[in-house]
């Protein structure tokens, strides 16, 4: 069968049934006892990879042993031979024959097994190489870019049906190796080639096999991907499943998946993310569980096939094979489970996914995203001061400090006429990306800045921003960066003739942009995310009077005219020229009134976010006519009430010159989100009331004002969470006062707020309720993964689990913790309890899928009654 016609077999294959893979090759070669003379010399043993050179028919004999068991995948015996690797054994320059040779073997013998009628394939193994760009550094992404490069080589003229880039540990290597495999296939260089002191690029043969392959994706090959999750649920970058996914969808590999780190039990959380975000297929290899004190994978192939067996019930699988420790027995067992499953069907969606380290997706649920604006050489005088004074690492922390104060993604500019901008952005963002988990947006209308700037994301990035000012040259320049690094766009409605100021002009220029990037360009709509532009509206200049009003209709209409697209605003631009402490409340009515409008992502100072709630009546009308031009008179009103008045309202605000009596001096501390003598306030309730009671009085009715607020659309998600964590604050304080019981534990309870949730309040209610009610309390603490949950079940043998999490999805995270913690043979009684979920969604989703009670607990008090009467209930019986 031709080249061709085994690739689009493959994809055949993989919509009929789930494929399988070979099992380990360490293992097997392991078992053969090889000597140095195997290696051909001293110098080479342990070099798995010169093996293809010296003994062939080894490696021939390998893969026969997993066809013979049924693999329908087999891969070349290349995990590390690339420059990176093989310089170690000083044969770097042999990486294409080495490639080459590997691919030619694995070629003859799936080719034997296809002349007798079986269609199997061969897949070019890319593994990790000893760096990690993101993490150890040593070498450099340009150099790494081309070792793939090279490897990729070697792998395709020795015939390999697909590559496979696996082990990943570090997004960023996977993203030099994509591009590796581009240039491979394109036959070029790559355009930032320059002398490197790493492995030098052996001259090959010129591929005339993609003749119009332009380096962007898709592949014109198939390309499977699978990253390591240790048990942790991250990988050694530090990213997870779902931002790993994020971070690499661009290339539309022919699959994604996992391989090797854990057993496969403590797979099942990433999988599941895997399998909901996933549009292609999805794979896992497993290693044979977890080594034993000697460092042996024991899992049986009988144990294995099982677990597999049930994600692939479960729907999350396309593709299953075994990694360490796994033997042909394994493989065998898989390749008789797998017989008549039927495969997981990739999903599609419009989904608009974002990631650094962490995973952020922009949702009706969550928006506005706050984006931080103060790392800004433009809008902060303090960080272009150091900026000048070549203090990265302190300019990093500013980004970092935006994040702290509650920013989601962070906005990166360093446009500084004086300076070399590339330089600047190439130097703070090796820092940046190690010390910000958070997304990135590279405020840049230069291509070369920008890539500077997304080398350095291991995670998906925005670029901010395009336009159409020069008709679309850059813009094509900038989306071609996207397209190969992945990042989403910004797109200011801006054309030849000058920025849109008018709600019209705005959705004219954005309809033409949208059919440039989706028809011509191919950028997905979700990726689009529109800035209709904010004006400044108090500085006199008479046309932008008004201007808010255009700016907020237009992004009503953007959402309505393109409904997987987002839409953002530079907030703080509204108030250029006023007063400070004016400038506060301007951009924060402002802000007010574009997440009404339906505003997914908000540039601003989230260390000076003011809120809306708590602004007087007066105050927002002097803003309103000013944002809606209602009086001739409106800046010199608004100007005039401002002057001269100090910044940040909270220092400047004596609530007891407002009366208020104790207790609504504490709410008021929660629904304020302030901090600032909260201690003082809390030492004075303590002489008159118990701790518990003034946390179920006075600060539990501040919460439910912020939750009214909230619902009221008064309070945006970060302030929520501003306030949650002076809630915190309080509780912490208060603790060291209360009473603990003295006396035997009456109990153990195992506690977590779950997965994908940081919202921890509640829990921490139970925690310190419990503790000091005599029960011993294992806290696991926020985004607790199903894995950390069983482990700690085994370590500690509670006598109840307790969850928790306050956002919508959580409720759905708490099902599929329930169906791990079944499926890891877990019965105890499970307590629930978070804001999104009902007594009612408890019995009806989650108790059916577990295997012991799943009680739902209204709130902490309430949990303690329910574990006193599970003590109780498990007392034996009194006697008569
Ligand atoms: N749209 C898009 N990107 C943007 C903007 C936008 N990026 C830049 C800007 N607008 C948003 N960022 C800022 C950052 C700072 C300020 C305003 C907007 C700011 N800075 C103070 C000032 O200039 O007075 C500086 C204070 C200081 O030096 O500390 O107001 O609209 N896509």
């Amino acid at each position: 069968m031709h080249m061709d016609q085994r690739r689009t077999a493959l994809l055949e294959a993989l919509s009929e049934r789930v494929l399988v893979l070979d099992g380990a090759t360490g293992t097997w070669l392991q078992a053969q006892q090889l000597s140095a003379e195997d290696f051909g010399g001293a110098e080479f043993e342990g070099c798995n990879e010169i093996l293809n050179l010296t003994r062939p028919e080894l490696i021939a004999r390998l893969h026969r042993s997993y066809l013979d068991a049924g693999a329908d995948l087999i891969e070349t015996n290349t995990f590390g031979a690339t420059a990176i690797v093989l310089e170690e054994y000083g044969v770097a320059d042999r990486v294409i024959e080495i490639n080459r040779a590997a691919a030619r073997i694995a070629r003859a013998e799936a080719d034997r097994v296809c002349r007798a009628g079986r269609q199997v394939w061969v897949a070019g193994s890319m593994g990790p190489t000893t760096k990690a760009l993101s993490v150890t550094g040593g070498t450099t992404f340009a150099a790494l870019r081309r070792a793939y490069r090279d490897q990729a080589r070697g792998l395709l003229d020795g015939g390999v049906d697909l590559l496979l880039i696996e082990t990943a540990q570090d997004t960023s290597n996977v993203k030099a190796a994509f591009l590796g495999i581009a240039d491979a296939c394109r036959c070029a260089d790559p355009p930032q080639a320059q002398p490197e002191t790493a492995a030098p690029a052996t001259p090959s043969p010129p591929f005339s096999r993609f003749p119009r392959f332009a380096g962007d994706p898709p592949l014109p090959i198939p390309v499977m991907v699978s990253c390591t999750i240790e048990s942790t649920g991250s990988m050694l970058g530090g990213q997870g499943a779902e931002a790993f996914y994020t971070s690499i969808a661009h290339w539309q590999p022919l699959a994604i998946g996992l391989n090797c780190g854990t057993g496969p039990d403590l797979m099942s959380d990433s999988l599941r993310a895997l399998a909901a975000l996933a549009t292609t297929h999805v794979g896992c290899v497993p290693n044979a569980g977890l080594p034993d004190a000697d460092g042996r994978y024991s899992e049986s192939p009988a144990a294995l096939a099982r677990v597999l067996q049930s994600y692939i019930e479960r729907g999350w699988l396309n593709l299953v094979g075994g990694c360490c420790g796994t033997t042909p027995a394994h493989i065998r067992a898989l390749a008789g489970m797998v017989r008549g499953c039927p495969p997981r069907r990739p999903v599609s969606h419009h989904r608009t996914l974002l990631s650094g380290i962490d995973w952020v997706e922009a949702e009706e649920e969550n928006r506005p995203i706050l984006v931080g604006e103060r790392s800004n050489v433009i809008g902060s005088r303090r960080f272009k001061r150091l900026i000048e004074a070549d203090r990265f690492a302190d300019a990093a922390e500013i980004a970092r400090a935006q994040v702290r104060a509650g920013a989601q993604v962070v906005d990166v500019c360093l446009a500084n006429p004086d300076r070399d901008e590339a330089a600047d952005m190439d130097a703070l963002m090796a820092r940046a990306a190690r010390v910000v988990r958070a997304p990135f947006m590279i405020d840049s209308t230069d291509p070369a800045v920008i890539e500077a700037a997304l080398v350095h994301c291991q995670g998906k990035a925005i670029i901010n921003s395009v336009n159409l000012e020069d008709g679309g040259a850059r813009l094509r320049r900038i989306v071609a960066l996207a397209r190969r690094y992945g990042a989403a766009l910004v797109v200011g409605t801006i054309d030849e003739r000058g920025m849109g100021v008018s709600t019209e002009r705005k959705l004219a220029i954005a309809r033409r942009a949208f059919l440039l990037l989706t028809q011509e360009c191919r950028v997905p709509p979700e990726e689009i995310i529109w800035d209709p532009l904010t004006f400044p509206c108090g500085t006199g200049d008479r046309d932008y009077h008004g201007s808010a009003a255009a700016t907020l209709a237009a992004i009503t209409a953007l959402k309505r005219d393109f409904p997987h697209s987002k839409t953002l605003l530079g907030i703080s631009n509204v108030s250029f020229g006023l007063p400070p402490r004016g400038r506060e409340v301007l951009n924060s009515v402002f802000l007010y009134h574009a997440t009404r409008a339906g505003l997914d992502f908000a540039i601003v100072n989230t260390q000076r976010l003011e809120r809306h709630a708590s602004i007087p009546p007066a105050e927002v009308e002097l803003a309103e006519d000013l944002l809606w031009n209602r009086r001739a008179d409106a800046i010199d009103r608004f100007a005039a009430h401002f002057r001269g008045r100090r910044q940040t309202h909270h220092a400047t605000v004596d609530p007891s010159a407002r009366q208020l009596s104790l207790d609504e001096r504490l709410a008021e501390q929660i629904v304020e989100g302030m901090r600032q003598g909260l201690t003082t306030l809390l030492e004075r309730k303590l002489q008159e009331a118990a701790p518990l009671e003034i946390i179920n009085g006075p600060l539990m009715a501040g919460m439910a004002e912020v939750g009214r607020l909230f619902n009221a659309n008064h309070l945006i998600v970060a302030e929520v969470l501003q306030s949650a964590e002076v809630m915190k604050a309080a509780v912490a304080y208060l603790e060291p006062h209360m009473d603990r019981a003295e006396m035997q534990p009456r109990g153990t309870i195992v506690l977590a707020t779950v997965k994908g949730d940081v919202h921890d309040i509640g829990k921490n209610l139970v925690q310190i309720i419990l503790s000091n009610n005599g029960y011993r309390v294992i806290d696991l603490g926020i985004k607790v993964p199903p894995p950390a949950l069983i482990e700690a079940v085994r370590d500690h043998a509670p006598d109840a689990i307790g969850l928790s999490g306050l956002l919508v999805r959580s409720a759905r995270q708490m099902v599929a913790t329930a169906q791990d913690l079944r499926a890891a043979g877990i019965d105890l009684p499970i307590l629930i309890g978070g804001a999104a979920l009902s007594e009612r969604f408890v019995r009806e989703k989650i108790a059916p899928v577990y295997g012991g009670r799943v009680i739902y607990a209204q709130d902490a008090m309430s949990g303690l009654r329910h574990m006193e009467s599970l003590a109780t209930a498990a007392a034996p019986p009194e006697s008569p």
